[in-house]
């Protein structure tokens, strides 16, 4: 199983066998709210009746179509939908079939473009500690998460990191975006000067990083970011595979920090989960360079034989409609307050060392166990579980991010919950 702890599981299996709405319901007949969205992907709930639908018609009328020379319809109908909903400037869609595919795709774009513009000596890529960007070489190589790193040898070359923003001391328990680490933006600046812009094609960084435990941007922190890459003529790549589609209360990070990257990488709420699919996002800049040379050459060879699947395609398709009628992409902005109160009010319990939220998105932050990291979050992870939710962990900071449905008597309950485990911890 995928990070899990196998012989842990085996021995008391946790099993889904449906799920409707915000509950799941277990293979012993009991229901659990679902406080993660599965895997920060199911924005709208479960077995959302549109995307259900789409779906089987889809497999009725065209199961799939080549992605290579051959196209269909929805594919560029989904590309233009994308394109309506992100940010001015961001016009051309590569489809891809997970986070992991969309991170290599747009790493590969990046070094690609930087050769037919005539800056092929730019093939750094520059990534951030703690940084999470899916599971492939590429984006554990640019990523920052050790124990994702450590077996797989030597992994890409020329690769640099930032360092991470999480700052405990400064910022615990803050409310939103932390006042304090808008200079660690500047550290981009010293990586520039140590290697020389003209050797760097891009920085990849997650607006909020999710999977290694919600750490949230300092004030002012993306802008700095944007403006030292624009300086030096590097590409910016927002890994929104989490912030995507309406999780901090806009469509994208990118709208909620009021920066426009070069390109955005996204996947997950894409389908509502329900499907693999990722999407890349990139400027008219980058898709024109390459249009070039003969007309009957392939202009970038890259691509995936399941790119702009009709099945997926039309998944995300029901998936937009499902967000834009229910007014999901915008909704974390309405329930964020309410969120932010009801985590915040975990401050004082035991072992909390910090809470912090933005959009729909929480953590709480434990001590751990000393001699035995994780342990304390993952027992929290399993007595929630039996008490009725379902919660992720990540070291010792229990991460919530909940579909984007929620109502808020079903907030209370989460933290209701929660709150009472955590008085319960070893
Ligand atoms: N980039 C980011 C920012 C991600 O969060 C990926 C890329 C990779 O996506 P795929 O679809 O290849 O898994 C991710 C995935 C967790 C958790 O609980 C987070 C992810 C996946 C599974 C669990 O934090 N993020």
């Amino acid at each position: 199983m995928p990070f899990t702890a196998n012989r842990q599981f085996k021995k008391t299996p946790r099993m889904f066998v449906a799920a409707k709405d915000m509950h799941y319901t277990t293979s012993d007949g009991r229901q659990v709210l679902d406080g993660t969205a599965g895997l920060w992907c199911c924005n709208a709930g479960h077995a959302r009746p549109k995307i259900v639908e789409a779906i089987a018609n889809q497999a009725a009328e065209l199961d799939y179509a080549p992605a290579f020379q051959m196209g269909h319809p929805k594919a560029f109908e989904l590309a233009n939908r994308l394109v309506d909903i992100t940010p001015a400037g961001l016009d051309h869609v590569l489809f891809t079939n997970s986070g992991s595919e969309s991170v290599e795709t747009a790493l590969k774009l990046a070094l690609a473009y930087q050769k037919v513009k005539g800056e092929g000596s730019r093939t750094r890529l520059i990534g951030r500690e703690r940084a999470y960007h899916g599971v492939n070489f590429g984006g554990i190589s640019v990523g920052g998460i050790v124990t994702n790193r450590k077996m797989f040898g030597t992994l890409l070359a020329g690769v640099d990191h930032m360092p991470h923003t999480h700052n405990l001391a400064k910022n615990a328990f803050s409310k939103g975006p932390p006042e304090y680490g808008t200079e660690l933006a500047d550290e981009l600046e010293r990586i520039v000067t140590l290697h020389d812009a003209s050797t760097i094609a891009a920085v990849i960084v997650e607006p909020v990083a999710g999977s290694t435990g919600v750490l949230i941007p300092p004030m002012g922190y993306l802008k700095r970011l944007r403006e030292i890459t624009k300086k030096h003529g590097i590409l910016l790549i927002f890994d929104e595979v989490i912030t995507g589609y309406g999780r901090l209360g806009t469509p994208f990070g990118a709208d909620y920090f009021g920066v426009t990257p070069d390109m955005i990488v996204t996947a997950k709420g894409l389908t509502n989960g329900v499907i693999p699919m990722g999407a890349v996002m990139v400027s008219a800049e980058i898709h024109d360079a390459f249009m070039q040379g003969p007309e009957h050459m392939i202009e970038f060879f890259h691509g995936y034989t399941y790119s702009g699947n009709p099945v997926a395609s039309a998944a995300a398709l029901a998936t937009l409609d499902t967000y834009r009628e229910e007014g999901l992409l915008t909704r974390g902005a309405e329930l964020a307050k309410t969120w932010e109160d009801a985590l915040h009010s975990m401050k004082g319990l035991p072992h909390v060392i910090d809470v912090r939220n933005i959009g729909l998105v929480g953590a709480i932050e434990l001590e751990p166990i000393p001699g035995s990291p994780t342990k304390r979050a993952f027992s929290a992870f399993l007595k929630a579980y039996e008490a009725g939710l379902l919660v992720r962990t990540t070291g010792d900071i229990i991460a919530l991010s909940p579909p984007l449905i929620i109502s808020e008597s079903q907030i209370g309950e989460i933290v209701s919950i929660l709150s009472g485990i955590l008085k319960t911890l070893e």
